[in-house]
């Protein structure tokens, strides 16, 4: 069956979604075709979309035939999750919702959520039909959860390429979410009911996660045995059936830290492996301070060049940064002048900048000044660094980048 979509109303402009998306600035910035962060080919996209007025901004959601919600779901100081953005972004589209709509959450969400989302809807609005996986009744509005895939750098093209799971709340709904992604969409489809597609999305960050766990506790293990891990991975992985990935200053960003958590969350006594995951990735931060204090003890006022800050390699984000972690504890806890180097940003960000014994230099120039070298994110330019420079001085490498001199 065909169900033509003609206008669709996206709730959340950005990563930092439905408050950032009824800000004047953001809403004028993105009518200007300016995107808020960078990504590649998103700049050229948003312009051409808002040129040909095909995209538009507001700060107030509007009648459409499909609105996508697309907002943060955090978690609370305790770890639970956090739904308001959520619930603030079904408040926000409600008044304007009227027959024959879909809405799609987006949003990384703990298993439930999507129904809770129906509920909430039919409470603000006791004149249309919404679903219920108990009840096979028409509907006037269809509620469905597809999550998000992509990976930042390589989002525009993963958004078009990447196979899609699309949960409805009852078959209906699955089927008329989909007409959404049909718009677009040149990977696969997989229709499945709404609980299945929230746990997905977990269970792949999840995955990801004890992966890197398993990597980062080999960084440990070959500490003790002072053994190169890149070395003992590399080789280990010219086995057919053996893949690990990298071990690193720990995991950041918004999803692979936060999102295990709404599965321990779900069954508490029943996650021991994905518990124990996220603590050997939380734990790294630590680590890799410890290493760095035990090698600058042999100087007496030891200058310290910590190499990057954003979560990952040639990205500009730092939401959860380990190397922002790793640097302002260095800062609080010892006697070090830090010099903070990072090609992709401009200046330290803000809880870095009120430390008197960090400031922000090139990466040439802090590299010089450094008693020890600490290499936190492995950032493409930073491969361009003299080998010399850095084999006459102490290097602490929690990424591998100078694997590549061995
Ligand atoms: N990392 C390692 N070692 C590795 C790989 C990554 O330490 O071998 C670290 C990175 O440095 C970073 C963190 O893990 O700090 C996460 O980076 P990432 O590249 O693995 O993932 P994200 O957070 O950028 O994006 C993930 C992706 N999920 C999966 O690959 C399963 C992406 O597809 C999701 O859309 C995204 O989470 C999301 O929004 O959920």
């Amino acid at each position: 069956m065909e169900y033509p979509i003609k206008t669709v109303c996206i709730v959340g402009l950005g990563y930092i979604g439905l408050p950032t998306a009824v800000n004047p600035r953001v809403v004028e910035a993105v009518n200007a075709g300016q995107p808020l962060f960078s990504e590649p080919d998103l700049d050229m996209l948003l312009r051409a979309a808002t040129t040909l007025r095909k995209l538009r901004a507001t700060s107030q959601p509007e009648p459409a035939d499909a609105f996508v919600i697309a907002v943060p779901t955090p978690f609370h100081q305790d770890r639970s999750p956090n739904l308001d953005y959520i619930d603030l972004a079904a408040d926000a589209i409600a008044p304007v919702l009227v027959s024959g709509n879909v809405v799609i959450l987006e949003s990384t969400s703990p298993v439930g959520t999507t129904e809770r989302l129906a509920v909430r809807l039919a409470r603000l609005r006791p004149d249309l039909r919404f679903p219920s996986s108990r009840s096979s009744e028409p509907l006037d509005v269809h509620v469905a959860h597809c999550p998000e895939r992509v990976l930042p750098r390589r989002m525009v093209r993963e958004l078009i390429e990447n196979d899609r799971i699309i949960g409805g709340i009852t078959e209906a709904c699955a089927e008329h979410a989909e007409a959404v992604y049909r718009v677009f969409l040149q990977g696969k489809l997989f229709r499945t009911d709404a609980p299945t597609a929230e746990l997905v999305k977990l269970v792949e960050n999840a995955s990801r996660d004890v992966n890197i766990a398993f990597a980062n506790e080999l960084s440990l293990i070959c500490d003790q045995l002072g053994l190169n891990v890149w070395r003992v991975i590399e080789l280990a992985n010219r086995h057919p059936r053996v893949s690990i990935l990298q071990p690193g200053p720990g995991v950041g960003g918004h999803c692979i830290a936060v999102d295990p958590w709404f599965i321990i969350s779900s069954a508490p006594e029943r996650t021991r492996l994905i518990r124990a995951a996220r603590e050997v990735n939380d734990s790294k931060p630590k680590f890799v301070v410890s290493q760095i204090r035990e090698r600058a003890e042999r100087f007496k006022r030891p200058v310290v060049a910590c190499l990057g800050l954003t979560y990952k390699p040639d990205v500009d984000d730092m939401r959860e940064s380990p190397a922002i972690a790793i640097t302002s504890q260095l800062a609080r806890c010892g006697e070090e002048r830090i010099l903070v180097a990072d090609p992709n940003l401009t200046a330290l960000p803000q809880e870095l900048a009120t430390l008197s014994n960090v400031s922000f230099c090139e990466t040439m120039e802090a590299v010089r000044q450094a008693d020890i070298v600490v290499v936190l994110v492995a950032h493409t330019p930073f491969r361009k660094i003299p080998r010399e420079e850095l084999t006459r001085r102490v290097v602490i490498d929690a990424t591998g980048l100078t694997h590549q001199y061995s």
